[in-house]
């Protein structure tokens, strides 16, 4: 497997600056709830780092991973938001070496969530919202939930984003109403 530093490096050759800094926050973010939660570290690293792996991946790379590897043909219905977690973890497979399904789960379901996500699901999906880059209104409110509540934070992220999605009348993945039925009424 990767080292860090390598992993690092191919992370700093396949995005641009902006993203790149983003990932490393992300890590660190994984990192602090990993430990606050009992959780593996060294996955939430490698997971942090390689959630954004794909985003500037040009479309026709999803589509062709899309169909070689036979996934759901619906996602061809949406767009980079969608595709860089659930087939951005295939290119991080292929091309990254990373086999641990806990952490290509979190790649996965960093943008959606999902119904049944495990504890470094979880994480890795919190990092990426509240990590200090973020600066969003609702960030403050998010950060204070998730450190009292990994799965409060869950609930209030999946709330949030279905109601900006909404607002800007953009289509909804089927997998974020599933995360919102599962994780929303429940922390009511
Ligand atoms: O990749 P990042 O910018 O770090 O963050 P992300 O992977 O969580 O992506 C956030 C974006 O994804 C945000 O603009 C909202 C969008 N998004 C999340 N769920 C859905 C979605 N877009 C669509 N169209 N449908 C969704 O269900
Ligand atoms: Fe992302
Ligand atoms: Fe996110
Ligand atoms: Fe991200």
């Amino acid at each position: 497997p990767l080292s860090r530093t390598e992993l690092v490096d191919r992370l700093r050759a396949a995005l641009k600056d902006k993203r790149f800094h983003h990932v490393l926050r992300v890590e660190q973010t994984a990192i602090k709830l990993a430990q606050a939660n009992g959780v593996d570290v060294e996955k939430a690293s490698i997971a942090g780092l390689c959630h954004d792996y794909a985003k500037q991946r040009p479309d026709e790379d999803f589509i062709a991973a899309i169909k070689e590897k036979g996934l759901d043909p619906d996602l061809l219905n949406y767009g980079n938001a969608i595709w860089h977690g659930v087939v951005g973890a295939e290119l991080i497979k292929d091309e990254l070496g990373i086999w641990d399904e806990d952490i290509l789960n979190a790649v996965r379901h960093h943008t959606t969530g999902a119904a049944v996500m495990s504890p470094l699901e979880q994480v890795v999906y919190m990092a990426d919202y509240i990590e200090p880059g973020r600066d969003f209104p609702e960030v403050v409110q998010a950060r204070a939930i998730t450190k009292r509540d990994l799965g409060a934070g869950v609930a209030y992220q999946t709330k949030q984003t279905l109601e900006y999605l909404v607002s800007r009348n953009s289509p909804v993945y089927p997998k974020t109403i599933e995360t919102y039925n599962a994780w929303v009424p429940a922390y009511q």
